[in-house]
């Protein structure tokens, strides 16, 4: 009997540590449900996106584990969102341990690991100093890569 899961995030510059996540989040109900921060929600979050929200959107949309795309501008949709969609299961990077355990009232939430080595945030910071150092030669410190590598399965 599959079940419903729900999961929000930013999902800028997507890389192997949302893909990850999504995979296991398909695996862990069969209907997955992903809300993607709009860029005036990011604005609310204090994050600033490279990606603008539209093409967020449409990356996400496009992974065959995901069955739905909603945007996400609020903290406070959650719980709407759980009874509208019948979600039995929230889930989230351990990043958000214990931040939405109040949900726990309306459906089951899960914590999963992050993957080690990647972030969006790393990856802006490895692309500028890649162009920083463009035409010298890449920087050797673009330990990233190594955590890119060792972050594949
Ligand atoms: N993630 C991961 N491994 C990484 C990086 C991210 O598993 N190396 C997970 C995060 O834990 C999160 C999801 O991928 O579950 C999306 O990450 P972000 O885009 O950074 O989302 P975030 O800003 O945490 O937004 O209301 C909740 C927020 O919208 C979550």
């Amino acid at each position: 009997m599959s079940k419903t899961v729900i999961t929000y995030g930013t999902f800028d510059m997507f890389h192997i540590g949302h893909l990850n996540l999504i995979k296991r989040l398909h695996q862990l109900g069969g209907k997955l449900i992903v809300a993607v921060s709009t860029d005036e929600f990011n604005a609310q979050k204090g994050k600033r996106t490279l990606i603008p929200y539209q093409q967020r959107y449409e990356i996400v949309e496009a992974l065959k584990y995901v069955d739905l795309v909603i945007p996400e501008v609020s903290w406070e949709q959650k719980v709407e969102d759980i009874v509208r969609y019948e979600v039995d299961i929230f889930a989230i990077g351990d990043d958000w341990t214990g931040k939405f355990d109040f949900l726990q009232s309306h459906c089951e939430v899960q914590y999963l690991a992050r993957t080690q080595g990647i972030s969006s945030s790393e990856l802006k910071l490895a692309l500028g100093r890649l162009v920083e150092g463009h035409g010298k030669g890449v920087p050797s410190d673009l330990d990233i890569l190594d955590g890119l590598r060792r972050s594949l399965p």
